[in-house]
């Protein structure tokens, strides 16, 4: 029984719906995909194992579920309906997007806010048409997973502040469960990809956190990972205790941020990777830091797409930091090429908390049994494929919102059914 607070991965299950529609400019592996034919079924699996393997390591696992598709109440309030809204708005109203769980919220631990509870807010995702109607259904899964008076769940900062949750969100820290440095990463729009995160959202996410300003830094991102497709700061950049491992380009200023980091919590590590040993270029197309970084009782692990693997540069950067004296000790690759050609990696598909797991509604958390009955699930229910034309059709949409439902019955969940 693990007593006290711990960090827990909360992974999204990848829906029935999940497709390549191309609706995320800026994401270049998603732009890249449009048109392909998708398999929800071996994604979800590849999610699930990859929670597997985290079990494994020995880390606590928790789950957010998929969320009704299509959007039917979303598709009504433009005063449209499924079977006559244009193909555009089918598309927007059907995405898997919430499985990138890195994006439904911000968390703030209780060891860094002012009344020492956990606090989180979930996202707007305002900038994408496809994600912006995902908050209210994500709300309704915070509030019941973190139902007990140790949380303090907030709705939304409002529109038009772009927030993108976590994937812009950093902690540094001596353990999980000690104060820690805040790093908000924001951007600013001008370059052919919209920055999907403003500075705006992000202090609004910090004074509402109750954060201590001594320890809270508003980092800008720099235009040209935007620009190379960075559409979040998770793509170039990922923090665990009291290592930070980015590329070289990630930031507007890395010098600055450096100080200001090293002043605020002096035993940072940091661990760059220059663009001489890897081009920005390749680590985005990599994923080389949308990896999971997480402590194991056999040391610092980072978990990685099998991409990165495949990357020259990539791999062999690995290597020889590994081989070395650096920080991460430990590389575990993980399967998740359905969710890649989406533009989300390990790391895109979890939402990292840091609680005791005996304050979260036991609903939301797995382990390997509860696994096997999510896999069952999806293994009867959820479609082989779906090719980009068939969105719109009736047949698949009865297959879609029936798979769902009947993951919801398995896990006792009916009450998200509406
Ligand atoms: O918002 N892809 C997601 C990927 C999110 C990755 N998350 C993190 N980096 N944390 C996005 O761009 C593609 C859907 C489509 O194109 O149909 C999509 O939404």
């Amino acid at each position: 029984m693990i007593a006290g607070p711990v960090e827990i991965n909360f992974d999204g299950i990848v829906g029935p719906s999940h497709n390549y529609a191309g609706l995320s400019p800026g994401n270049l592996a998603a732009t890249r995909n449009a048109g392909a034919t998708a398999h929800p079924r071996a994604a979800a699996l590849q999610g699930i194992a990859k929670m597997r393997a985290n079990l494994a390591l020995g880390l606590v696992q928790g789950i957010l579920l998929p969320h009704p598709r299509p959007d039917r109440p979303w598709l009504a309030s433009l005063a449209t309906a499924y079977d006559t809204a244009p193909a555009h708005l089918q598309a927007q109203a059907m995405s898997a997007s919430a499985m990138w769980a890195a994006n439904a919220a911000t968390i703030s631990p209780a060891a860094d806010t002012m009344d020492g509870r956990c606090h989180l807010t979930v996202a707007n995702l305002a900038t994408m048409p496809h994600r912006s109607h995902e908050w209210p259904a994500t709300l309704a899964q915070l509030r019941l997973a973190f139902a007990h008076p140790d949380f303090a769940v907030h709705a939304p900062v409002p529109a038009p502040f772009g927030d993108e949750g976590a994937a812009n969100h950093m902690r540094l820290c001596d353990g999980h469960d000690a104060p820690g440095v805040e790093v908000f990463v924001y951007g600013r729009s001008g370059g052919a990809f919209p920055a999907r995160q403003s500075e705006e959202a992000s202090r609004a996410v910090a004074r509402r956190h109750g954060l201590d300003p001594a320890r809270t830094l508003f980092v800008k991102q720099s235009p040209a990972a935007i620009a190379a497709g960075a559409f979040h700061n998770d793509v170039v950049a990922v923090a665990n205790e009291r290592v930070l491992f980015a590329h070289e380009q990630a930031f507007a200023d890395p010098a600055g941020f450096h100080a200001d980091l090293r002043r605020m919590f002096p035993a940072v590590e940091i661990v760059e990777v220059p663009a001489a040993a890897v081009p920005l270029e390749d680590a985005i197309a990599a994923y080389l830091f949308n990896a999971q970084l997480v402590s194991t009782p056999a040391g610092m692990t980072l978990i990685l797409p099998g991409e990165a693997r495949a990357s020259e540069p990539v791999w062999r950067w690995l290597q020889a930091h590994v081989a070395g004296n650096g920080p991460i000790r430990r590389l575990e690759v993980v399967d998740v090429r359905e969710s890649m050609a989406n533009g989300g990696g390990p790391a895109c598909l979890r939402l990292r908390v840091v609680a005791d797991p005996a304050t979260i509604d036991p609903r939301f958390l797995v382990d390997d049994r509860r696994l096997d009955r999510i896999a069952a699930v999806v293994e009867a229910h959820w479609p082989q494929e779906i090719a980009v034309a068939a969105i719109g059709d009736p047949a698949l949409i009865a297959t879609v919102e029936a798979a769902r439902l009947a993951l919801l019955d398995a896990l006792d969940l009916r009450e998200l059914s509406g």
